[in-house]
Formats: structure tokens, sequence, C-alpha cells
């Protein structure tokens, strides 16, 4: 029988899920049913039209019950990353993805809960942001081949910016060289490191007051940034670089879209929340 197991942030929505599968409440304790909280491993399962039967191993999502999410983990053939997508990935998403990358688990899909908490189009940002934050990323940027009409080019080059999660830095190059295969050179022109910045520093202490007192109802979450690129240099001389751009973009406008695209921009109101924002935490430091 295959196994799928699930995984993601605490209440994010991995028992609804299973049970939405299946039929099956995984929240078997009482305590479970009482707190509205996984604790324990659960087990579900389905048959399929085919007549195939799955197996879902449903895990706690709380960061206090991981080693439960470890020992459900092991073994599992597929997950199933479940994002609510009015939080959008938070730090047991990524911790829950590190485990089942690290455990080899074979394959796995992101599920986008809570799509009915959210106004129309949100869940596209919310993919968006997935996208960056789940998987390495590569994309020809220069291609140069030739010096005149009527000749054939002895050679071509072709630039790839490259961003790795943490940690994939050998895997991604290993890809790429597969693809390239035995006629082209692979030749790193520029190598950076993935950076990981604290978040318990006083220093984001003073981010989450000074956009609080422009927007109340903001919250400070941490993500992976595929860009930040200048980071990079900051962190080898012992600075930590947090992409802090604090903008308050209307919900239709896809940022993510337009960004280093061929027509960046945003509203101009954007512009002076985010210089308030900024003065408030200059004062403050
Ligand atoms: N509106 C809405 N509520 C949902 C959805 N999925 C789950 N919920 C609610 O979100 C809450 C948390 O759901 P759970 O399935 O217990 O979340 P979980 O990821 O299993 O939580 P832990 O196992 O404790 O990490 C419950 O009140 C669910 O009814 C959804 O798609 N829409
Ligand atoms: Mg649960």
């Amino acid at each position: 029988m295959a196994v799928i197991g699930t995984a993601g942030h605490v209440d994010h929505g991995k028992s609804t899920l299973a049970q939405a599968l299946t039929g099956i409440d995984p929240d078997r304790l009482r305590e479970e049913k009482e707190r509205g909280l996984t604790i324990d491993l659960g087990f579900a399962w389905l048959t399929l039209p085919s007549g195939r039967e799955l197996g879902i191993v449903d895990v706690p999502g709380h960061e206090r019950f991981i080693k439960n999410m470890l020992a459900g983990a092991g073994g599992v053939d597929l997950a199933l990353l479940v994002v609510a997508a009015d939080e959008g990935p938070r730090p047991q998403t990524r911790e829950h993805l590190a485990i089942l990358d690290l455990l080899e688990v074979p394959s796995g899909l992101v599920v986008i809960t809570k799509c009915d908490l959210v106004e129309p189009g949100y869940v596209d940002l919310v993919e968006e942001e997935l996208a960056g934050t789940l998987r390495d990323s590569a994309n020809f940027t220069r291609l140069d081949a030739g010096y005149k009409n009527n000749v054939i080019p002895s050679e071509a080059t072709a630039h790839i910016d490259c961003r790795f999660l943490p940690g994939h830095q050998d895997e991604l190059l290993d890809t790429i060289r597969e693809l390239a295969g035995e006629h082209v050179d692979l030749i790193i022109d520029q190598l950076g490191i993935s950076v990981d910045a604290p978040r318990d520093s006083a220093f984001v202490a003073s981010m989450q007051a000074a956009i609080q007192a422009e927007d109340p109802d903001a919250a400070l979450l941490p993500y992976c940034l595929s860009a930040g690129t200048d980071n990079k240099a900051l962190e080898a001389l012992g600075i930590h670089g947090y992409g802090f751009v604090p903008l308050k973009l209307p919900a239709d406008l896809n940022f993510a879209m337009l960004f280093h695209g061929v027509d960046e921009r945003v509203p101009v109101d954007a512009v002076r929340f985010g210089a308030r924002v900024l003065r408030r935490l200059l004062d403050d430091c």
C-alpha cells in the first residue's frame, strides 16, 4: 500500500485535508479533539477508483511535537505539504520541508488550503511566494553567439542566473551540468552564499514595531527571498540583511510579477508608507 504523509505549519489544515480525502478523522485522541490540535500521528486510508489502496499518515504541525512529525514522515511515498492561503509559508512549513528533504521522501506536492478565507487573486500571490520559497530556480538572462550574419558561430554562451535554497547548491549545479550535457562547459563566474538572518533580534523587534505603528494589522513574517543579492556581500562583513522593504500595496497589484520586469512599478502611496516605516525604524535604532 502506498503511503501519503501530511506536513506543514500548525493549524494549516492537514487533518481537515486527510478527513476530506478519506472521511476518517485522523485526530483520534480526546485531547486532540478538545484542543483542535494534532499531538500524535493519525492514520486514515482510502481506496482509489482504480482499486489501489492509499494510507495517509497525518502529522502534527506544532513545533513542540516535531519528534512525532519526524517519526511519521519516515517511509512515506508522497508528502502533501499543506500551506494555508491566509497565512502563507510559516516556520514549520520550511522546517517540515527540510525534514522531508533529509528523509529523502521521493515525491510531494503542495496543497493550498483555506482558499475560502482570502480574496480572489490572493491565492495566485501565495502560489508565487511558495514557488520562490520551495524551489531552486535557474533563468537564462544573456545569450551570446556569432559575429557575422553568414558565419556559423564557433561558440555560444548562455548566462544563467541561479537561486538555490540553503544547502541546495551542489544539487542545482549537478542538475544544470546534467541538462547541459557533455558538449557544454559549465563555468561558474560568480558564486554567492545562501544567507539566513537571525529572527530573534532587537532589530527584528524594531522592524515589527515600526510597521505596526503605521499598520496595526500588519504581521512581520520570516520568509525565503530569492532576491536580495547585496545581502550576500554584506553577510561576509558580518552584517545581516533582511530585505525589509515595507510597501503597502493594493490587493489587486501583483507586485511579484512586476518585480525586476519590464514595467516594474509601485504606487506613490506605497512608497510614502514605506518611507514612514523606515523613518520610524531609523529613529528607533
Ligand atoms: N475556512 C476553512 N477552514 C479550514 C480549512 N481547512 C482547515 N480549516 C480549519 O482550520 C482549523 C485547523 O485545521 P486542522 O485540520 O486541525 O489543522 P492541522 O494542520 O491539522 O493542525 P495541527 O495538526 O495541529 O498542526 C480547523 O478549525 C479547521 O476547521 C479550509 O480550507 N477553510
Ligand atoms: Mg492536525
